[in-house]
């Protein structure tokens, strides 16, 4: 795979004038991207932006890894690989799951808890003749993240950068629904999380929602009941949030399955949500802030080059 490039074109401005080669040129250390690089990227060009929550160990990173070693293998859900501010990142949490590691079994380290959101970036391109590069943002609410969040009003205000994500995915841990004493509570983790960034007004009225049950393979290797448990839980969301999300949905992965590949009739899945998660609805097409003015809660260094890039949008013929 082609090593991410040191410094992008702006393939958002095809036509921009270049006006004189910068004294500074921003270089990435690779690793995941805080939320001033974060900035960066999305005002360099539009970027997408996917958040996935869930409780601890519910299966985030194991969704980022396996949608980057996806890519890595050659075309996934209609995009390749197109470059990457944070490579080193993706290989830090694939490590574990390769044999390069002598670990006996696939594995995802452990994310280390911070009260800060990180975030991962994929340009992609689509396989189509002539398709045009665009960029994607994936974050992941740590569990220790989102346990603070969910405890209180203010310090689920202060994961403001929901409020621009195009797709929030709420995972619901698999390992727990097929376990009975561990079902129930699974079920309400899942449920609270979305009901703390609604009454935060944290979910643009265009942002798609999922409820994502990962793990699907230990469910259905759980028997019947289980399954029964998820289908009734499905129907719960939807007459507890359908009324409250315009863009609300369902969906089951396994993004790491631990029975051998081809149980049952199940696909994994991966690649159907990838799609849904990176299909820009209608609303929100443009993926970027608008021009006018910058947000009011950016930092300095985000107003600075908010305010550069929209200048230079505006000379954009
Ligand atoms: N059987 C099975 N196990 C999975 C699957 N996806 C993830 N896991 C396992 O679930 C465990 C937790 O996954 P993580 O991706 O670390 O979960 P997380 O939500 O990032 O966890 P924290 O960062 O600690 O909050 C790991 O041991 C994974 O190997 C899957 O599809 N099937
Ligand atoms: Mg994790």
């Amino acid at each position: 795979m082609a090593d991410a490039p040191a410094a992008e074109t702006t393939d958002s401005v095809p036509n921009a004038p270049v006006a004189e080669v910068p004294a500074f040129v921003d270089l990435y250390a690779g690793t995941e991207l805080g939320a001033a690089d974060a900035e960066a990227v999305t005002l360099r060009s539009p970027a997408h932006l996917v958040v996935l929550a869930g409780a601890a160990e519910s299966g985030k990173t194991t969704v980022l890894g396996s949608i980057y070693e996806r890519l890595n293998q050659g075309p996934f859900a209609g995009f390749q690989f197109a470059g990457s501010r944070s490579l080193l990142g993706f290989e830090q949490i694939c490590h574990l799951n390769r044999l390069a590691s002598g670990g006996t079994r696939p594995d995802t380290p452990r994310t280390v808890p911070s009260d800060e959101a990180v975030y991962y970036h994929l340009a992609l391109r689509g396989t189509e003749p002539g398709a045009r590069r665009r960029h994607l943002l994936l974050s992941a609410i740590s569990g220790e993240l989102f346990r603070l969040a969910k405890n209180s009003r203010e310090d689920c205000e202060r994961l403001t950068f929901l409020h621009r994500a195009n797709t929030i995915v709420v995972l619901v841990d698999g390992a727990r629904l097929a376990v009975p004493a561990q079902r129930t509570n699974a079920q309400s983790e899942a449920s609270s999380i979305l009901d703390s960034f609604l009454d935060a007004k944290m979910v643009g009225s265009q942002c798609r929602v999922e409820f994502v049950v990962s793990k699907l393979d230990l469910v259905v290797d759980a028997g019947q009941p289980a399954v029964d448990f998820l289908n009734r839980a499905e129907e719960k969301f939807e007459a507890r949030f359908r009324g409250r999300v315009g863009n609300l949905g369902f969906r089951r992965i396994a993004a790491r399955p631990e029975v051998a590949p081809g149980y049952g009739t199940l696909a994994d899945g991966l690649a159907d949500a990838f799609v849904s998660w990176t299909t820009t609805t209608s609303g929100n097409q443009v993926d970027v802030w608008p021009l006018d003015a910058p947000p009011s809660n950016l930092r300095e260094f985000g107003k600075y080059g908010w305010r550069h890039f929209a200048q230079s949008r505006r000379e954009t013929p």
